[in-house]
Parts: C-alpha cells; sequence; structure tokens
C-alpha cells in the first residue's frame, strides 16, 4: 500500500502530497519564467515615421539668380505660381504649392552639389540663394512630432553652407556649420508639435541653403515581442497555471483524505 502512495523525484521518494507539492512549484516557477520571459522578450520599436501629404515653398533658384546649375525642385508634384503651372517647375523662386517633391521623395542627397545637380534642375537638392525659404508641411490630419530632421548641404565650396537658423512652428532652433564640409543631417528633437500643418522657415548665412529631405518622427517608441516569442512564452505561462491549479487542488484535498468512492 505505502508504495502507491509514494512518488520520485529526482532519485528520492517522496509522499504523494509533497510530490505534487514539489510539481505545483515546478509548474508556477514555468508560468512565471514565461511571463517573466515575455517581457525580457519585449524590444523597443523606433519612433514611427510621420508623412506630408503636400508642402508649399518658394521655388529653388538656379543659373537666373547667378547659380551654376540650377537647383529647383523641378519635378514637384504640385502647382507653380508661374505658367504653365505644373511640372517642370522652371522658374527660379516662384511659388510651389499643394504637392511633394525633392524635401519628401525619400531621397537624401549624400554628395556634394556639383557631383549631383544639373543644368537640368532635376538633381536631390533644393538651392535657394537669395531667400530664406518658409516651408509648410500638410498632413493628412492633426499629427504628434517629436522630431524634425534636416539633410542638408555643407560644401567645400564655400558658396553653401548650413542655414544659421531653423524656424520649426515659431521656435528657432541654432545650426551650427560642422567642421567637415560634407553633406550632414541635423535633427530637433522634443517638438511636443500636434497639428496638421508645420512651418519651417531657414534663415541663410549669407551663403546659398542646399536642402535635399526633410523628415518628421512621432517620438512614440512602441513595444512588441516577436509573434514566435510571444506564442511560446503565452503556451508556457498558460501550461503552468494549468498544472499548477490541478496541482493545487491536489495539495489542498489529497486523495488519501476523500472517500474512496472519488478517489
Ligand atoms: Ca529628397
Ligand atoms: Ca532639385
Ligand atoms: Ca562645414
Amino acid at each position: 500500500m505505502e508504495s502507491a502512495c509514494k512518488k520520485y523525484w529526482n532519485g528520492t521518494m517522496l509522499s504523494r502530497v509533497r510530490y505534487r507539492r514539489l510539481s505545483r512549484l515546478l509548474a508556477l516557477w514555468i508560468a512565471v519564467s514565461g511571463g517573466v520571459a515575455a517581457v525580457a522578450w519585449t524590444e523597443d520599436v523606433a519612433a514611427a515615421p510621420v508623412i506630408a501629404v503636400s508642402y508649399d515653398m518658394p521655388n529653388g533658384n538656379g543659373t537666373a539668380t547667378g547659380g551654376f546649375f540650377n537647383y529647383w525642385d523641378r519635378d514637384y508634384t504640385g502647382n507653380g505660381s508661374v505658367a504653365p503651372f505644373s511640372a517642370p517647375h522652371t522658374n527660379d523662386g516662384e511659388a510651389l504649392s499643394g504637392g511633394l517633391g525633392d524635401l519628401t521623395d525619400g531621397v537624401i542627397a549624400t554628395q556634394d552639389w556639383f557631383f549631383v545637380e544639373s543644368a537640368a534642375g532635376d538633381g536631390p537638392y533644393v538651392g535657394w540663394q537669395d531667400i530664406d525659404p518658409r516651408i509648410t508641411f500638410h498632413f493628412a490630419s492633426s499629427v504628434t512630432i517629436d522630431t524634425v530632421t534636416l539633410h542638408l548641404a555643407d560644401s567645400t565650396f564655400s558658396e553653401v553652407e548650413p542655414p544659421n537658423n531653423a524656424n520649426i512652428d515659431g521656435t528657432n532652433f541654432t545650426i551650427v556649420n560642422p567642421v567637415a564640409d560634407v553633406p550632414f543631417s541635423v535633427s530637433f528633437s522634443g517638438l511636443g508639435f500636434t497639428g496638421a500643418e508645420l512651418t519651417l522657415e531657414l534663415r541663410q548665412s549669407g551663403r546659398w541653403i542646399f536642402l535635399s529631405e526633410v523628415t518628421f518622427d512621432d517620438g512614440i517608441t512602441a513595444h512588441s515581442i516577436s509573434t514566435p516569442g510571444q506564442v511560446l512564452l503565452l503556451g508556457m505561462t498558460i501550461v503552468g497555471l494549468g498544472v499548477w491549479r490541478r496541482r493545487r487542488s491536489a495539495v489542498l484535498y489529497p486523495s488519501q483524505y476523500l472517500p474512496s468512492s472519488t478517489r
């Protein structure tokens, strides 16, 4: 009879009650480990980009303003203020509105302007010579923006330098001219902007401003774990809890104390 009430645990003979207690603790450990590992498996996901649906600004300048090439937003999809109004937009400084172009096409210039620009005016930069460009970005609805990033030229030719500062939605930010004269990006974070329209104004240092892209992100960091990891860890937790509950009942009401008809 005694052997029916004993179990072996790691080579040691245990009473059924102790065995169930131990297995209950093991089940609880598995369940808790699953939950803890699920938390540990959680990864931060980068803040999401915010996409503009259009922007308005003065077109870039070119040979008509003394440029070596033409630095227009030539293929901008909206309207120009000078006939024939649609692309190609080949008029220095004309008002562009209602479209997208070089500043939001995902192409970030990594080379100095004289390698990538041309007389055709379809290079990746927009260049302004005698204008402090005021650029108004429009979004499909009210958005949250934490960070604005500008992708600018900083040329070995001193005629092209970063702007002195950027005014974003009424707040001024100083831009330091990097020591290296190569294209670079500069980000302004902690903006706390909410709205459907954001204005960016660049103030010249007295040189040409060359800008190839403007990006926005919402600064909201999401948390996620991979799907296989979720399934595995959730499974561990459920199975562990299930076994723990069964063992807990068994320990509360050990079978030897139950009427023989229920054993
Ligand atoms: Ca671009
Ligand atoms: Ca261009
Ligand atoms: Ca520099």
